[in-house]
């Protein structure tokens, strides 16, 4: 039996883990909400839920008394773009959320996974298959909280034991909920553009070269890390993830294989293209391989298809 917290639990990647926890094990998966954010329809209907603001360290430590919480995912966070227009607060969620978290997990015995992401890399770090264990300098607010993360999330394993793992994601696409403020947002809402019969205008220039997942993947990969033999594990906070990487050129032409009548026009965006320039084109993911058996399933073009396939069910 597990019972699990999901802080965040109504976001992008939260809506969808919850309800793919729910299916897998049956304790208490706890859909952890803030104010205004409340879980609705399946979300809520499915298993409990919880107030809990990150900000709010003991909300954190009742919920998990409360329901004697095993394993806490912590999803809050302001994506890139929205965290340069706001960087006090991705600060006070990033990593005073995540001090609350690791506290709460150390007096507590909880393990903590907390998404790290193709943010903390930089300007310096190698462009094309970065390695795991390299530079990482970014210069946005986003990328300093998860390079800030990844950090404490192994100092809190080395000094306190603390079960910390982690995987640096990279733009997640899901037909589910739609991202808010990251700078990989584009190659979500192009497929809607697709679907809708839309004019899509792509914020990235095209030759910009990003790592992308599609979110089953991502789900799995979520889960798989925190179920991992910890005697295997030669690294926690973060393994590189990779399953594809591409420009916004060859995202449209694999969908206008399908819905040929796609157009595209750019009307790019300086702070998300500085932002995407900065990001590897492709990660390295060999250690998550050998250490935990990663292996994703989708590439981009079973993604676009099933992309495709589930939002013309919604959109006819
Ligand atoms: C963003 O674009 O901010 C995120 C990310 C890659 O971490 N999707």
């Amino acid at each position: 039996m597990k019972n699990v917290l999901i802080i965040g639990s109504t976001g992008q990647i939260g809506s969808e883990l919850t309800m793919e926890l729910r299916k897998r094990y049956n304790g208490d998966i706890v859909a952890g909400y803030i104010s205004g954010a409340e879980p609705k329809g399946e979300l809520l209907e499915s298993g409990p839920s919880a107030l809990v603001d990150i900000t709010n360290e003991q909300q954190i430590a009742e919920t998990v008394s409360k329901y004697k919480i095993d394993t806490i995912y912590n999803l809050a966070a302001l994506l890139s773009a929205v965290a340069e227009a706001k960087p006090q607060l991705a600060w006070k969620i990033g990593m005073g959320g995540l001090f609350n978290v690791l506290e709460v997990a150390r007096e507590m015995h909880c393990a903590v996974f907390t998404p790290s992401s193709i943010g903390v890399f930089g300007n310096n770090t190698p462009k094309d298959k970065t390695p795991q264990d390299t530079i990482r300098n970014p210069r946005t607010m986003y990328g300093v909280t998860k390079v800030s993360g990844e950090l404490l999330s192994d100092y809190y394993n080395i000094r306190f034991g603390v079960d910390t793992r982690s995987v640096r994601f990279p733009g997640l696409i899901s037909y589910v909920t739609p991202p808010g403020g990251g700078t990989t947002d584009y190659a979500v809402d192009i497929y809607y553009s697709a679907v809708k019969g839309e004019k899509f205008e792509c914020p990235i220039a095209a030759g910009t070269f990003m790592d992308m997942m599609y979110m089953p993947d991502a789900l799995h990969a979520a889960i798989q890390i925190m179920e991992a033999d910890p005697t295997r594990l030669v690294h926690r906070n973060s393994f590189n993830i990779a399953s594809m990487s591409f420009d916004p050129e060859i995202i449209a032409n694999n969908i206008k294989k399908y819905i040929p009548e796609l157009q595209m026009e750019y009307k790019v965006d300086p702070l998300r293209q500085a932002i995407a320039e900065s990001w590897p084109n492709s990660l390295d993911d060999t250690c998550a391989r050998e250490e935990w058996d990663w292996k994703p399933t989708y590439d981009l073009d079973t993604m676009t298809r099933d992309m495709i396939a589930k939002l013309k069910e919604r959109f006819g």
